[in-house]
């Protein structure tokens, strides 16, 4: 059952698109404030647990702490972060009582689960204009499939998306990515796609390849794509401000930049130097936008990555006068002191409300609508795509999201480090984003920020098997971690061999899950609810219907404690290319992981398909999969992985394990 509660005049953010009943009064759930904006708060049993809020920091229960949802560059993913690149408004409490809330709202919000009181959850926000969806059912899972069919099919990219990808932010020309390319081909490491940060571009201008290094970009496409690699070019949400620059012209011309109070065009600094906002907010700017996309697909190109857009803002002119009238002040009144040079928070900035939107209910300050920036940045990708070939899938994922983009495109989790403890976020954000409706996503395998180790991408590689999106990314300032940077690149050719292999059973997932408005990744309550271990379970998830996954995340372990719900075959990818199985009862048990393994568990009863090994995803043989596991069936779900004919009856076929 779902309810929606209407209050003031909200925002219309297009997040649902699914039916509920309009209610009238105060959810029962808990107590609603009206008195400074929109406060809901209600208790939480001892053992309730709370699940939700999509990309966040903290764990799958996500009591005890506070989350601020605001769409932020965040540079560290800590415990301590309050703001990651998302607002996902969704959680769902669970427990004697057990129901999910959704809180469609623009701008920011607070969930404080029990941080000030651990007994009580309370979420506010300043205004009180949203649409709270208050959804009841017989246990979590049902709650947030209720919700997934609230808010729309979840995209569905290409198959050569479940490849396996490598980026890094420096590879700047077509001699850096063709050495990329030789070190996996000539290593026969399977690679389908490499990514291409800012460096690209001409002056980092959107929709532009610096021509000189590239002189001849479409057929450097071809020639990619002749070797199996797809080129993904980054998109980011700043338009750099240069007369002449054919997209900065056209933008101000027709009034398709946000603008400021007395209506001249906005602008910020970010990579390009000074730039200008696409308002994606704007039906027909944001169509304008996404067209730009097709001066790539003309080129060959068929997925990008959209990044910057909550949108970051380095430096506005307002704040650097501001700065500096408080400096010269300061000298002066003789209070100087050094920390004030430093750059506020973005936040105490200011900048988001310097700037507006014309949007379909009107001209909104940015601040009021923040989070639904990248939202519509990738939203204007996605229907312009749809519009350049309409029976094509294109990959398409973005940094900053709202719920609702989860139609339009997937995430990647930004900016990460080469932390151990980011294996497990990693792990935790998959179930978490899943209720939220993003399926097509994954973190930088290896970390962003800091240095990788062997050991470390060995064994996040091991968990990215198992992730949609499957990429190696790291900053231009780290150690290089591609696969073949170390010294036993054969255990490299294993772990990404055994994705590969993986692949159909994967993809079948995937399709299922976004066809059904399903899951892929579940915590081990939402499949066992009678057993109350599985609720305390962090660091393993159920993946689609038959497995289950638990990496090793810590370094120097040889293997890990792992709990089995019920009986399960525990299977070891061997890097001889033999797999181990062992059958193992109920209960808590070590397993020994080698650095170079890989782990699954099959639920009991449940098999598996699995392809030979294959260097991209075209190469993959499905009509001689073999079956891994306990004898029985598996609906198997394939397609043509380009089309969009999801329908077809023929996708659907029942493969024996005898
Ligand atoms: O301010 O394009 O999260 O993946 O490599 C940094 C450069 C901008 C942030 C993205 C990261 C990317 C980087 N970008």
């Amino acid at each position: 059952m779902i309810s929606k509660h209407t209050y003031g005049n909200p925002f219309p953010t297009e997040a649902v698109v699914g039916e509920a009943s309009q209610a009238q009064g105060d959810p029962s759930c808990g107590e609603v404030s009206l008195e400074e904006g929109f406060r809901f708060s209600c208790r939480m049993g001892a053992d309730d647990a709370v699940y939700g809020l999509g990309e966040a920091s903290r764990g799958l229960n996500k009591r005890g702490y506070r989350y601020v949802n605001s769409c932020t560059d965040a540079t560290s993913h800590s415990e301590t972060a309050f703001s990651l690149y998302s607002a996902h408004n969704f959680v769902v409490v669970a427990g004697k009582e057990t129901f999910g809330l959704f809180f469609d709202y623009p701008a920011q919000i607070t969930f404080d689960i029990g941080y000030t009181r651990m007994d009580t959850m309370t979420v506010a926000c300043a205004r009180a204009d949203l649409d709270l969806y208050v959804i009841t059912g017989e246990g979590p899972y049902d709650v947030v499939r209720q919700f997934r069919k609230l808010i729309g099919p979840s995209y569905i990219p290409p198959k050569f998306a479940f490849g396996f990808g490598q980026s890094r932010w420096g590879y700047k020309t077509p001699e850096d990515f063709a050495n990329v390319a030789d070190g996996y081909r000539n290593n026969k490491l399977p690679l389908d796609m490499l990514y291409m940060d800012i460096d690209y571009m001409q002056d980092y201008k959107d929709f532009t390849v610096n021509e000189e290094v590239f002189p001849d970009f479409p057929a450097f496409v071809a020639e990619m794509k002749r070797r199996g690699i797809r080129l993904v070019p980054i998109i980011d949400a700043g338009v750099k401000a240069e007369k002449g620059y054919s997209i900065c012209d056209e933008g101000i011309e027709k009034g398709y930049f946000c603008t400021r109070a007395d209506g001249s065009t906005f602008v910020a600094a970010v990579w390009p130097g000074d730039s200008h906002f696409p308002d994606v907010l704007n039906p027909e700017a944001r169509a304008w936008f996404g067209s730009k996309y097709q001066i790539l697909t003309d080129a060959g190109i068929e997925g990008f990555w959209n990044d910057m857009n909550e949108p970051t803002i380095f430096y506005t002119p307002e704040l650097t006068a501001q700065t500096r009238a408080n400096l010269e002040k300061a000298f002066q009144d003789g209070a100087y002191t050094p920390d004030m040079l430093r750059k506020p928070k973005t936040e105490d900035r200011g900048d988001y409300e310097r700037f507006y939107h014309k949007t379909i209910a009107g001209v909104k300050r940015h601040d009021e609508v923040h989070n639904l920036y990248g939202y519509n940045m990738t939203r204007a990708a996605g229907e312009a795509l749809a519009r350049i070939d309409p029976d094509k899938r294109f990959l398409l994922f973005s940094r900053s999201s709202y719920i609702g983009m989860h139609r339009y495109g997937g995430i990647w989790t930004g900016d990460n480090c080469s932390w151990w403890s980011h294996i497990l976020l990693n792990l935790r954000m998959m179930a978490s984003l899943n209720m939220c409706g993003f399926l097509y996503t994954g973190a930088d395998l290896g970390g962003f920020g800091g240095n990788a180790t062997c050991d470390l991408l060995l064994r996040w590689m091991a968990l990215g098997v198992f992730t949609p999106l499957m990429r190696n990314h790291a900053a231009w300032d780290t150690r290089r971690q591609e696969c073949y940077q170390f010294e036993n690149t054969e255990d490299f050719r294993h772990i990404l061999e055994v994705r590969y292999r993986l692949i159909p059973y994967i993809y079948s997932e995937y399709m299922k899950a976004a066809l059904n408005d399903d899951l892929i990744f579940k915590p081990l309550a939402f499949v066992y609810p009678e057993d109350r271990m599985s609720a305390q379970v962090e660091d393993q998830l159920m993946m689609g219907s038959e497995i289950m996954i638990a990496p090793v995340y810590t370094q120097n372990a040889r293997g890990r404690y792992v709990y089995l719900p019920e009986e399960m075959e525990f299977v070891k990818f061997l890097p001889c290319g033999k797999i181990s199985r062992e059958v193992l009862p109920a209960g808590h048990h070590y397993v020994e992981i080698a650095l170079n393994e890989v782990p699954l568990f099959i639920r009991k009863g449940k098999c598996i398909p699995l392809a030979g090994p294959a260097e991209t995803v075209d190469a993959i043989d499905t009509e001689h999969l073999t079956m891994l596991g306990y004898s029985g069936e598996y609906e198997f779900y394939d397609d043509d992985g380009v089309h969009k004919d999801y329908t077809d009856p023929r996708n659907y076929k029942v493969l024996r394990n005898i």
